[in-house]
C-alpha cells in the first residue's frame, strides 16, 4: 500500500528547507585547514589559536592548524591556499610582496613606526588595511581577514655595524618573497640573500650569510642570538603578518558562516594586538637575561641618517612600480599620520 506523507510531515520538511535557505544555516559541520608560517607559541600561532577557539566555540566546525614545516615551507602556503587545498593562511608579509606587490608596503624601510601605541591604532583603524587591501586580496583569489604586528625588526650580525659602509659586501639574509627587502639591503650597502626560514639556521652556522633581521621575540625563540654576535636596532622596519582565506571557499559559505569567520578574525585580531604590545619587551628581555654577553647596539639618530636617506629611494621605487602601489603608499602615510596624532591622546 502506497504510504503517503501526511500534510504535517510535508509542512515540517518544507519549513526546515526554508529555514536553512533563509538563514544560510550550515547544518553540516566542516573541517577547515589553517596553515601558517610560524609555530603555535609564536604570534601567528596565538592568532590562529584564538581564531580556532572562536570558530569551534560558536559552531560545529573544526579548524586544523598546520604550523610551519608541517605542510612544507611558508613559501608554498600561498599557492596551496589559492588552490583551495587550504581554507586559511597565516603568512608573514615578507613572503607576499612577490605575489601581491602592494604587500611590500609593510617591508618598506623607515615607514612603519616603532611606537606600540601608534602601531595599535594603525592596525585597528587604518584605511589601507580595512578598505584598500581587501579588494587587492580579492584580485588574487584571497579574502583578507587581518594584518597584525609582531615586533620591531632587529638586525643580528657577526660584527657590529654603524653605517652603510660597514655593511658593504655583507651577505644579509632577507625573507624570500619581497623585492623591496632586496632593494632595501642593497640601498643599505649590503648584499641581500633571499632565503626561506628553513635554510637560515644552517646558513648562519656555515657563514653562508653574515646576518639577518627579525623581531626579538623570534630571535630569542629560535636562538638566533646564539648564532650571531651583535643585535642592532636601526629603527628601519617592523615585522608584520596577515591572515586570509581562499576567496572561492569564503564566497561559497552561507551568511551565517561568513559572519562567524569575520567575528573569529576580529576576536583573534584583538587578542594578538594586546599581545603585540609586549612582544618586543619579552624578546629583548629574555635575550638579555639568557645571553648576558650578547652585544646590543642602538644606532643614534645621526647613525640612522644615511640609512634613512637611502630608504627614500626604496620608497620612491615602490611607488613607481604601479599606480596601485603609489595610491596605497600615499594612504599608508595618511593612516600613519592619523595614528601618530591619536596615539598621543
Ligand atoms: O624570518 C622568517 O622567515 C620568519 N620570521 C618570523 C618572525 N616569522 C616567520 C618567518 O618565516
Amino acid at each position: 500500500m502506497k504510504k503517503s506523507l501526511n500534510l504535517t510531515a510535508v509542512k515540517a520538511i518544507l519549513a526546515s528547507i526554508l529555514l536553512v535557505a533563509m538563514t544560510g544555516m550550515t547544518v553540516s559541520a566542516a573541517e577547515w585547514k589553517y596553515a601558517m608560517g610560524e609555530g603555535l607559541s609564536d604570534p601567528q600561532g596565538i592568532y590562529a589559536t584564538a581564531f580556532k577557539a572562536f570558530i569551534e566555540e560558536n559552531s560545529r566546525h573544526k579548524i586544523e592548524i598546520y604550523p610551519v614545516g608541517s605542510l612544507g615551507e611558508e613559501t608554498d602556503m600561498m599557492e596551496q591556499t589559492k588552490a583551495g587545498i587550504l581554507q586559511f593562511l597565516g603568512q608573514s608579509t615578507g613572503y607576499m610582496g612577490g605575489t601581491i606587490p602592494e604587500m611590500d608596503l609593510f617591508t618598506l624601510p623607515y615607514v612603519m613606526p616603532t611606537d606600540t601605541q601608534q602601531l595599535d591604532y594603525f592596525f585597528k583603524n587604518s584605511t589601507v588595511i580595512n578598505e584598500e587591501l581587501p579588494h587587492i586580496f580579492n584580485q588574487h583569489g584571497l579574502e583578507l581577514l587581518s594584518v597584525f604586528p609582531e615586533g620591531e625588526m632587529a638586525v643580528t650580525t657577526f660584527e657590529p655595524f654603524r653605517s652603510p659602509e660597514d655593511l658593504k659586501g655583507k651577505k644579509m639574509r632577507v625573507m624570500p618573497g619581497s623585492p623591496i627587502l632586496v632593494e632595501t639591503y642593497k640601498a643599505f650597502g649590503a648584499s641581500p640573500v633571499p632565503m626561506t626560514w628553513g635554510d637560515l639556521i644552517g646558513a648562519l652556522k656555515t657563514n653562508m650569510v653574515d646576518g639577518q633581521e627579525n623581531p626579538t621575540v623570534w630571535i630569542e625563540a629560535y636562538g638566533l642570538d646564539n648564532l650571531t654576535k651583535v643585535l642592532t636596532y636601526t629603527g628601519h622596519g617592523h615585522f608584520n603578518a596577515s591572515a586570509s582565506a581562499n576567496k572561492k571557499f569564503f564566497d561559497g559559505l552561507g551568511d551565517r558562516d561568513k559572519k562567524l569567520i569575520r567575528q573569529a578574525a576580529a576576536h583573534a585580531h584583538q587578542v594578538i594586538l594586546k599581545e603585540a604590545e609586549k612582544l618586543d619587551a619579552y624578546g629583548i628581555g629574555r635575550i638579555v637575561r639568557t645571553n648576558p654577553g650578547y652585544q646590543i647596539v642602538t644606532l643614534t639618530e645621526a647613525e640612522r641618517a644615511p640609512f634613512k636617506k637611502a630608504a627614500m629611494a626604496v620608497q620612491d621605487s615602490f611607488a613607481a612600480k604601479s599606480e596601485s602601489n603609489k595610491k596605497i603608499l600615499d594612504q599608508m602615510m595618511a593612516d600613519l599620520k592619523e595614528a601618530e596624532a591619536n596615539a598621543k591622546k
